[in-house]
């Protein structure tokens, strides 16, 4: 598996990819047992009715779709239903096919398919999100994909509220062969560790500069600035960088979720999301939300705590795995 993660044959696939997919679906299991088993037990071979319509608008909500991109699907599906019968198959054909067209909206949007840093140039990922999502891990695992994938790497420990978390990254670093540049000095200020990072990158000619930051609430004002003041040294040392502002959030909270991501939309100036732990009891629908609501791209997901628990996201294996009936 690579980041520059093009369409394989079928062929290729290896048996790391199958046991990741096993993997999201066994995740999703919590999602899918509300939701499909119930939908294809209510819907059977019988055609659409008002009433099972009913039902499959609550099981959407029930999976975290959130309001809007349930009324979406539920309008196109009631749209269809006024033109023709639309047995039970056909309607979850039909209704994977509407979830997939909103997660791909904001694909389309952006100005690339994959998220892939690009190379001889220095692309600089800031990954940001409230506290405890899985941001450090999800560093590491990038770190870990982006080596395997031959890009230079290099990590900026800018989270420096805590001691525990230069540490914490050292470690990843060390597992995924990746230096870590940070100041150990107390109260360092994260925008000069980024600073000096950006310094070393450019030295030593790397291709995705990662910045791991503090967790913090979207609505904490001295906060958010910290991060905007963080872009803005970025912005002016390195005007051509590709930077990418990544919001990491944790799929088990739910709507939370769609609150945080419309918080740091708003400061923030996010480019796309990455959804973690989706390997447990997790609600997965929350990235339909974020895709409809806040427009961002869902660029990678996680599924576990090891180094190649991440992956290049994509909608049709996605909404597969959350609307598989087995
Ligand atoms: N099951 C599972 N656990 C995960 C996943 N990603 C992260 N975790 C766990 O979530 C916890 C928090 O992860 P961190 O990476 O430290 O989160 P963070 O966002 O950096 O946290 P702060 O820096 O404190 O804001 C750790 O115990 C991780 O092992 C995932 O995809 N699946
Ligand atoms: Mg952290």
């Amino acid at each position: 598996m690579v980041l520059a993660a093009q369409g394989k044959k079928a062929d290729q696939i290896s048996l790391d990819e199958i046991d990741w997919l096993s993997r999201l679906r066994k995740g999703l299991e919590e999602t899918r047992k509300g939701f499909v088993s119930e939908l294809l037990d209510k819907l059977g071979d019988d055609p659409l009715t008002p009433e099972t319509l009913d039902d499959l608008e609550t099981l959407l909500l029930r999976a975290d779709a959130g309001i809007n991109s349930t009324d979406k699907v539920m309008n196109s599906l009631r749209k269809k239903l006024n033109e023709e019968v639309v047995g039970g198959e056909e309607g979850i054909k039909f209704l994977k096919e509407e979830l997939i067209s909103i997660l791909e909206e904001p694909i389309k949007n952006s100005s690339r398919k994959i998220l892939v840093p690009e190379e001889g140039k220095l692309n600089i990922w800031l990954i940001v999100g409230v506290n405890g999502v899985g941001k450090t891990t999800t560093i590491g695992k990038l770190a870990h994909l982006s080596t395997t994938s031959n890009y230079k790497t290099l990590i900026a420990a800018a989270d420096t509220f805590r001691a525990a978390a230069v540490e914490q990254l050292m470690v990843w670093g060390e597992r995924s062969n990746v230096d870590v540049i940070s100041n150990q000095s107390k109260n360092a200020d994260p925008a000069a560790v980024v600073f000096d990072s950006i310094n070393s990158a450019l030295k030593r000619g790397t291709e995705l500069l990662l910045v791991d930051t503090a967790g913090r609430l979207q609505n904490k004002n001295n906060l958010m600035d910290e991060l905007s003041k963080i872009r803005k040294i970025i912005d002016k040392k390195v005007p051509n960088a590709n930077v990418e502002s990544l919001l990491v959030l944790d799929a088990s909270q739910g709507q939370n979720g769609l609150k945080q991501a419309k918080g740091f939309a708003k400061s923030a100036n996010l480019s796309g999301a990455i959804i973690t732990k989706l390997d447990g009891s997790s609600r997965g629908g929350v990235s339909l939300a974020v895709s409809l609501e806040v427009d961002l791209p869902i660029r990678f997901i996680g599924a576990g705590e090891g180094i190649r628990d991440l992956r290049p996201f994509n909608s049709f294996e996605f909404i597969e795995a959350l609307l598989a009936d087995k």
